[in-house]
């Protein structure tokens, strides 16, 4: 078994779609170990995607992250990681698969409904940044 962190991103829960999406990963058969709705500011913003502080699109990236609430949840399945990676879809919701959540939800590159983790070690980073308690409660 493996842990992964999802975002359900501004967007989509300002859209009302977060019933849908955590449904739809319990029928994908993830379970949910831990969740929260929540707001981030551009501090927390910024150091979660510190990897793209260069990037010309982070100070978008930040802004919309900050602008609503968002819903970081931690699911649990065997490659937890790439199967979650899998029913998310494509970064760009464009490009993302028929049935895929980022397909169905995702407005845009950057208003793409969900984040998943992209490997187990920053899944752990992530979950840590989040749920501080977590590996400890477990
Ligand atoms: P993923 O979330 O699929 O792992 P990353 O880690 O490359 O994608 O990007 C993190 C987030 O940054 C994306 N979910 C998206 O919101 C935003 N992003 C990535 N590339 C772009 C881009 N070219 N323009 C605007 N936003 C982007």
């Amino acid at each position: 078994m493996q842990y992964t962190l999802g975002i359900i991103k501004p967007n989509a829960v300002s859209s009302g779609y977060t019933g849908k999406i955590l449904s739809k990963l319990e029928d994908s058969n993830f379970s949910m170990e831990a969740i929260r709705v929540m707001r981030l500011n551009s501090e927390n913003a910024g150091a979660f995607y510190a990897v793209h502080k260069e990037r010309p699109f982070f100070p978008s990236l930040v802004a919309f992250m900050t602008s609503g609430p968002i819903v970081p949840v931690v699911l649990q399945k065997k490659d937890a990681v790439s199967e979650f990676r899998r029913v998310i879809g494509a970064t760009d919701p464009n490009e993302a698969e028929d049935g895929t959540i980022r397909k169905l939800y995702g407005v845009s590159i950057e208003e793409n409904a969900i984040h998943g983790s992209d490997s187990s070690k920053n899944a752990r980073i992530e979950i840590e940044f989040f749920f501080p308690d977590f590996f400890t409660s477990i």
